[in-house]
Order: structure tokens, then C-alpha cells, then sequence
């Protein structure tokens, strides 16, 4: 059954033989697998398994929380609460770090996770994800949130399930962005994909157009070129998608190339993106970089941007190097004003930002 088939515990046996840590990161990774198949059994059943539709709550982003955005959450931290690797999580779903409870033995790392990326596709069944991340907390004592707080390079691995017609978990443990695919009637994660390359360029973006008119300039200026295609400066056409779910999304682009745009935007000025970083951003940065590509906040590396807040939400531009390049060339033309033929007045005034991410 096995033959020549690399299972994800021998895959992580093998890239991970040399860190000496009694196999706690593959261990965790395995529970992360563990809770991945829990999740990806419920969100097939659909709405057979009563799981569609809201629960009267909001969560800490105040959203209304899904029936699966609870039961994903509850499974990761069942999950790998337990196995001794931990010494705390963070999820999308809950204000205040998690505690490994007191029967249990504390580890080393850090998980944050979003148990249920896309939620709001779930009841149209479109494909939905998990997203971790592992930090290492090199302290006796349980962590502060400020312990999360390490800039996206710190990851020691990091990875997102796609629960599509196939359910996929695609990891990097820092060699390489790899990808598995659940064999169902085994149960078990499969090497499909070794060694995933993102092509440096693109005629691919994703952006949610409806917010154009929130948008910096940089990125109008890209979207325009894009839409201009080979009438315009780019000298080709260009396709859209937008998936409205981040996995599915970044997914595409590590199959066949293209750029996911979600940028600051002036729509809720307090909120500087969509996207938070340390459960977001920093794991899929990290999956495109290990992958060839390349992932910004349009004025520097997402990774290299230290959280100031569990919850801190980052503008995402990511996926083939070249492009993103482009796109970060606009945003530093348009800060040193080389670019005035798109500037609109609502942006010559800089304060009206109050962050640089
Ligand atoms: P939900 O989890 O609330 O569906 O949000 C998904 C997401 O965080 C990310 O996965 C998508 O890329 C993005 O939001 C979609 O945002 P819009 O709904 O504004 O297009």
C-alpha cells in the first residue's frame, strides 16, 4: 500500500532528522496532520453534518463565528494541546493566547493558527483551508502573548491544508515547500508535490476589485497595467481570479504562478489590511518564499516585520518574485513621488496612514 509512496511521517523523519529535539516539531506536525483530517472529514460532510450556518458569537476580529470556524478550532487545539511539543498556541478565533493545561507536559514550540481560512465560502462549498505556524520558545515559563511576537523568519515550519475536491496539506519545515495528499481510504498524507516552485513571472493577479477605489496608488497602477494587457505597458494580456478564500488562492499560485494582492486600503483606516500576520501572513510568506516566490507588505519582506499585537492585521502582496518586485518598485516610487501621474490627492498626505505596514 505503501510502496514507493512517501507518507508525511517519514517524509518528516527524513527532513528533520538532524534537529535535535527528540522529534517534537514532527511530532507536532503529525497532531497538526491529525486535527487537518478531523477538519477535512466535517467540512465534507457538508451540510449532512449540521455543520453548515453561524453560531451566536463574535470572534476577537468580530466576525460572526461559523459552527466549523469552532469545531476547527476545538480539533487543533485537541489535537496537539496534549503530545508535550507545546508551550502555547494562538488562533484566530480566541483573544487571549491558549494555555497548555496543567495535566500536561509543555514543549518548546509555539503554534498560531487560523482553524478555518475562507469560513465565509463554507456554506457555498468552496474550497476552505487551515493555516499554522511554529515559533520556538526557548523559555521555562508559559508564554506571554509578547512571546508570539517573533518576526515571520523565526518559523521553525509552518504549512495550510486545502480542503478542495482533494484534501491537501502543503508544509515547509525550511527546506523547501512540499505537498501531501490525503488518501482517504488509508487515512494517511501522501508525497504528491516535492519541492514546489513558484515561476518568477506571471500573467495571473488576484485583488478584490471591489475595493479599487479604497486602494494606495501602487496598486492601482499594477491592476490597471494588468487590465490594460497588450494595449498597454505590459505588452500582454492578464488573467483575474479571486477565490475570496486565501488557501485556495495560494494554492493556484504554487501550482502555476500569479500574484495574490490583499493591500492596505483606506476602507477602515484603523484596520491596516485584511490579513494577520502572525497566523496569515508570516506561514504562507514563508511557504511562498521556501517555494521560490516572494511575499511583501509593498514596502519591505512580510517575514521580516515583527507582530505588535497577536492579531495584527499586514497588507499581503505575494507569489511570482518578478512581480511582486514590480509592485514594490510602485509602492517606492510612489513614496518618493517618481510616480505622480497616478497619486490622487487623498494620498499626497503620508500621515494619513499612521503604520508603514
Ligand atoms: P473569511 O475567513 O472571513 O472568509 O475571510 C477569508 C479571508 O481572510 C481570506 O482567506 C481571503 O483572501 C479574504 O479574507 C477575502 O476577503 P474579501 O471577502 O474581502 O474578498
Amino acid at each position: 500500500m505503501y510502496l514507493g509512496r512517501t507518507t508525511l511521517s517519514k517524509f518528516l523523519i527524513e527532513q528533520l532528522h538532524e534537529l535535535d529535539d527528540n522529534g517534537q516539531l514532527a511530532g507536532l506536525l503529525v497532531d497538526v496532520a491529525a486535527a487537518v483530517k478531523s477538519i477535512a472529514a466535517m467540512t465534507a460532510k457538508g451540510a449532512l453534518g449540521g455543520f453548515h450556518g453561524v453560531i451566536d458569537n463574535t470572534n476577537v476580529q468580530g466576525e460572526i463565528q461559523k459552527k466549523l470556524d469552532v469545531l476547527s478550532n476545538d480539533a487543533l487545539i485537541d489535537a496537539c494541546e496534549w503530545g508535550g511539543m507545546l508551550a502555547g498556541m494562538v488562533s484566530e478565533e480566541m483573544e487571549e493566547p491558549i494555555q497548555i493545561p496543567a495535566e500536561f507536559k509543555r514543549g518548546r514550540y509555539l503554534l498560531n493558527f487560523d482553524p478555518l481560512d475562507g469560513s465565509s465560502n463554507i456554506d457555498v462549498n468552496v474550497s476552505v483551508g487551515t493555516i499554522f505556524s511554529v515559533l520556538v520558545h526557548d523559555k521555562d515559563t508559559p508564554p506571554t502573548v509578547e512571546d508570539f511576537l517573533q518576526e515571520g523568519r523565526r518559523q521553525v515550519a509552518a504549512g495550510y491544508a486545502i480542503y478542495g475536491p482533494a484534501t491537501m496539506l502543503v508544509i515547509t519545515v525550511g527546506k523547501g515547500t512540499h505537498a501531501f495528499t490525503l488518501d482517504r481510504e488509508i487515512g494517511n498524507f501522501i508525497l504528491t508535490h516535492e519541492n514546489l516552485r513558484i515561476p518568477p513571472d506571471t500573467s495571473e493577479f488576484a485583488i478584490n476589485t471591489s475595493n479599487e477605489r479604497f486602494w494606495e496608488p501602487p496598486i492601482s497602477r499594477y491592476v490597471e497595467e494588468c487590465k490594460a494587457g497588450k494595449t498597454g505597458v505590459r505588452g500582454r494580456d492578464f488573467n483575474m481570479r479571486w477565490i475570496a478564500s486565501m488557501v485556495a488562492d495560494v494554492h493556484r499560485i504554487l501550482m502555476r504562478g500569479g500574484v495574490f494582492m490583499y493591500p492596505r486600503d483606506t476602507k477602515d483606516p484603523a484596520k491596516v489590511g485584511r490579513l494577520r500576520l502572525l497566523y496569515e501572513a508570516n506561514p504562507i510568506g514563508f511557504i511562498v518564499e521556501q517555494a521560490g516566490g516572494a511575499a511583501s507588505y509593498g514596502r519591505g519582506a512580510i517575514l521580516d516585520h515583527a507582530a505588535d499585537s497577536a492579531h495584527q492585521r499586514i497588507a499581503v502582496i505575494l507569489g511570482s518574485k518578478n512581480e511582486v518586485e514590480r509592485i514594490e518598485r510602485y509602492h517606492a516610487e510612489h513614496d518618493s513621488g517618481a510616480d505622480r501621474p497616478y497619486a490622487s490627492p487623498l494620498f499626497k498626505d503620508r500621515s494619513l496612514y499612521r503604520s508603514e505596514v
